[in-house]
């Protein structure tokens, strides 16, 4: 779950899953001030060595030095619950 934190409403991030951009994002600008989001990522563990590597960028770090993740959860993909 991400949320933009309204510090800026220009802030780009970059989500990467084991080095790879995966999305790039204005999250005001496309879901809203303070509104949580939700994103599904298909990921598995590329390099070998035991772990996925998940990070977050800002290409604004200037303007948003400190984007928050407030959870990531990792679901088996044969379960996986919808958004809602
Ligand atoms: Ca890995």
């Amino acid at each position: 779950m991400i949320e933009g934190s309204g510090m800026s409403r220009q802030a780009l991030l970059e989500l990467y899953i084991e080095g790879r951009v995966v999305r790039a994002l204005d999250i005001v600008q496309e879901f809203g001030f303070n509104v949580p989001v939700v994103m599904f990522f298909s990921a598995s563990d590329v390099d070998g060595d035991g772990y996925i590597n998940i990070e977050m960028r800002t290409t604004h770090p200037d303007r948003e030095p400190n984007p928050t993740v407030s959870a990531i959860y990792v679901f088996d993909p044969d379960d996986t619950p919808g958004s809602d």
